[in-house]
């Protein structure tokens, strides 16, 4: 790959991410930016305005996918694509998503200054709800894109106070125009944070993302019975709790027997009626497990709903296991890929191949067309939390790769 001697301004980049993190700013330096809430309706409105101010033609999809599009010489070639999320964990860091796509718009405003015409038509995605974590599905917008989530489905689901996919997004105004499904299109591309401690611990600037591992997800709910916590003898207890907490210890059990590349996770838990002096008569919680191995995800999953079953069962609850996804292990495109590794190889950048513990929009994506991922470091391997960091130069780096590669992509003799 040739690539070019035009270089992404990074002080505009970090700027831009700075005031992109200013909406669900947390005194803790974080940022709680929940998926179709009004902060996250402001972020949409802020990136829709610098999109339009750049020259881009905005889209809104039936599930509220946001694509910026500039033109290229040649309408008739199909658009490289690139983006992320700008949804954020309830207590999450300033550039998990929000890298991806102020990155992009970095791209594009490089384009613009340079008055550069690529030939391939070029979109940047703000995909929605990528977190997952106010309405369950991970990867949701893109899933629903994808043809993953039936629209339906997706529109059905409501978080913890009962309010809908449909109803958030008519609250916000970002229920478009458009049919949420794949389109024709190119390519894909996202630059996005490692999120864990690989790329910082071998001092590498930049993550060759080569695909993302295998991931299950279940919705758990135990029924036991609630009673007075000072008369209720142990003989005739149906405790809900003990029951989940037997059932969590399970998930870390079953995680490390799949040795250190095992992951497994109750991240939400919600116990009714949650009373000091009452025994729990009703737990929900969500249960993950992932591994690069789908084989291995295979043997994680597979008899687990039976053995907590059996768990359960032994205190007097029934419990209720909801799969809410299960995708194998994804591989990117080995072309993007090597734009990116052609990219970061140009430009001198420390870099290693890596599959994506993580699970990204870039996963459903790359089941509609090519895809590859870029990875920056983050300060101590931390994500998903306030503290999460990283260095302006990172940013840098990962942009201009970014740019190099989209480039690259919108270029290329076809
Ligand atoms: O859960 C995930 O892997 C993603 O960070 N939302
Ligand atoms: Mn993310
Ligand atoms: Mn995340």
């Amino acid at each position: 790959m040739s690539g070019t001697n035009q270089r992404i301004d990074g002080k505009r980049l970090w700027d831009s991410l700075m005031a992109m993190a200013r909406h669900g700013a947390t005194p803790k330096g974080g940022v709680r930016r929940l998926t179709l809430t009004d902060i996250d309706r402001a972020a949409r409105d802020d990136f829709r305005a610098q999109c339009e101010a750049l020259g881009l033609t905005v889209r809104v999809d039936a599930i509220g996918n946001m694509f910026a599009r500039r033109a290229g010489r040649d309408p008739a070639r199909l658009p490289v694509l690139f983006g992320s999320h700008l949804d954020s964990q309830p207590s999450g860091g300033k550039y998990d998503g929000a890298l991806g796509v102020m990155a992009g718009m970095e791209v594009m405003r490089t384009l613009h200054d340079l008055n550069i015409t690529t030939e391939a038509p070029l979109e940047l995605v703000n995909w929605t709800d990528e977190e997952g974590s106010r309405f369950g599905y991970s990867l949701m917008g893109s899933g629903t894109w994808a043809g993953i989530y039936p629209l339906a489905q997706s529109y059905a689901l409501r978080d913890i106070d009962g309010v809908s996919v449909e109803q958030a997004l008519d609250a916000i105004g970002y229920r478009g125009a458009e049919t949420a499904e794949p389109f024709p299109a190119d390519s894909y591309f996202e630059l996005h944070i490692e999120q864990g401690p690989i790329l910082e611990r071998e001092g590498r600037q930049i993550g060759i993302v080569t695909g993302a591992q295998a991931q299950v997800w279940w919705d758990a709910r135990i029924t036991g019975q609630d009673s007075h916590a000072g008369t209720t003898p142990p003989s005739t207890r149906r405790d809900a709790l003990v029951a989940a907490a037997r059932v969590i210890d399970l998930v870390d059990r079953r995680m490390r027997e799949a040795g250190e590349d095992g992951r497994g996770t109750v991240g939400f838990l919600h116990v009714l009626p949650n009373s000091r002096n009452v025994i729990p008569g009703e737990v929900s919680f969500s249960i993950e497990f992932r591994h690069p191995d789908s084989a291995r995800i295979a043997w994680l999953a597979d008899d687990f709903p039976a053995e907590a079953t059996a768990l359960v069962a032994a205190t007097g609850c029934t419990l209720e296991l909801a799969e809410l996804l299960r995708f194998a292990a994804q591989p990117f495109d080995a072309e993007c890929v090597a734009l990116v590794e052609q990219a970061a190889t140009r430009l001198g950048y420390p870099a290693r191949k890596m599959v994506s513990g993580a699970g990204h929009d870039a996963v459903y994506v790359a089941r509609r067309m090519p895809a590859a991922m870029i990875f920056t470091p983050c300060k101590d391997g931390l994500s998903h939390n306030e503290a999460e960091s990283i260095e302006p130069a990172e940013a840098e780096a990962g942009c201009q790769v970014l740019f190099e590669a989209v480039v690259a992509r919108a270029n290329r003799s076809t």
